[in-house]
């Protein structure tokens, strides 16, 4: 079994005795670090930064420098695998990501080859092995993915959208388009994670940032449905030890019984869901990752320190809970204001195991 100094983060994952409880965030390499800010400068842009393995490297590593994190999680987006598939992905000044070529029929989803996502990707499984090594063993190294249906609202919208129109429409009046772009997305996918787990990732996660906009039926027909096809395909055991997949659905707190029975080790909550309701809900099925409210890191470090035992102690006693926010953590943010939540958890959190 390849030895770790720290892993509770895996251990948590599996519902085994910690000392206390691990924690990890949302975006921690991002915008709200002054040394991402430069590193990125550096780079001259996003896409530059996840395409240079060093510079993904070093930005992947700056949050552990400030804080006692449990877990690194792999500097790229979920965007690069459509990009790879063909569309284009750049991103213009203040209005998120864009792609240069959104689908717009039948036939361009027709021609999609789901096998060049992997074969493009390279510089990401560069990033992932020189992360590894670089890690020297302190802490387990987080993969990740977009979920088919995340992924396909960015390829059909063009970019980021608020009401979700055109690929719903494709969703309600073609679904066997739909269908068979959600299938190739979910192959790409789980060819893409497997990779990231042969190049040393030890975790997995599955963003479905937009699976919370979809109803009841629709969520398990073109979200979870896709997502338990990639856990389905994954290798589950890597290096003598278990490869956990957690997976993030924002705003599914009320689905959480289905989104527990979809081969995941591990569920993210978003803020919305009582933390301990959510444990009497699938907590004795998986692990539960969260979820303080991202903007919660606005307020004072008293306030902060207060949240934090708020949802330690919701959980209550005992192993399967990992300290997160309920979503990334947004640029604005004092690094202060991190350490504050950082310092919470690793303070209070041993009086629960
Ligand atoms: O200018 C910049 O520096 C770009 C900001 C940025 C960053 C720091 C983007 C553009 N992506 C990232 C990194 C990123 N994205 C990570 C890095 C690892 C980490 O530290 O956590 C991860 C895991 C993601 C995943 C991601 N990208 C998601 C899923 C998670 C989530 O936050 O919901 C989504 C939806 C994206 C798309 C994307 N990429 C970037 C932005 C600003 C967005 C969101 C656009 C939108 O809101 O629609």
């Amino acid at each position: 079994m390849v030895s770790l100094e720290n892993d509770r983060f895996l251990r948590a994952l599996m519902c085994e005795p910690v000392d206390r409880t691990p924690l990890w965030m949302m975006r921690q390499a991002g915008r709200y670090l002054p040394e991402y800010r430069a590193t990125r400068a550096e780079a001259g842009s996003f896409m530059g930064l996840c395409t240079n393995p060093e510079l993904a490297c070093e930005v992947t590593l700056q949050p552990l420098r400030r804080y006692a994190m449990d877990a690194a999680i792999l500097f790229s987006d979920i965007l690069t695998v459509p990009d790879a598939l063909g569309l284009g992905l750049y991103f213009s000044e203040g209005e998120g990501p864009r792609f240069e070529r959104p689908l717009s029929s039948a036939a361009e989803i027709d021609a999609l080859d789901p096998e060049r996502a992997a074969s493009e990707l390279d510089y990401v499984m560069d990033a992932v092995a020189l992360i590894r090594k670089e890690l020297k063993g302190s802490v387990p190294l987080i993969g990740f993915a977009g979920s088919p249906w995340t992924l396909a609202t960015y390829m059909v919208e063009g970019g980021s959208s608020k009401d979700f129109a055109k690929v719903k429409s494709l969703a309600f009046n073609e679904p066997a388009v739909m269908h068979q772009l959600l299938g190739k997305l979910a192959k790409s996918v789980a060819v893409y994670l497997a990779e990231q787990v042969r190049c040393g990732a030890q975790a997995l996660q599955i963003f479905d940032t937009w699976g919370g906009s979809l109803s009841h039926a629709a969520y398990r027909e073109f979200s979870l449905r896709y997502m338990t096809e990639i856990i389905e395909q994954l290798p589950r055991e890597a290096e003598g030890r278990r490869v956990p997949v957690i997976v993030f659905t924002k705003g599914g707190g009320q689905w959480l019984e289905t989104i527990a029975d979809c081969g995941a080790d591990a569920v993210g909550l978003d803020w919305t869901t009582d933390i301990g309701e959510a444990r009497a809900r699938v907590g004795d099925r998986v692990c539960l990752q969260g979820n303080m409210d991202p903007t919660l890191l606005n307020a004072s470090p008293e306030r902060i320190r207060a949240e934090v035992d708020q949802i330690l102690s919701s959980f209550g006693a005992g192993s399967g809970h990992i300290f997160n926010l309920g979503h990334g953590v947004t640029p604005g943010i004092d690094p202060d204001h991190v350490a504050a939540m950082v310092d919470a958890v690793v303070e209070l959190s041993p009086a629960y195991h």
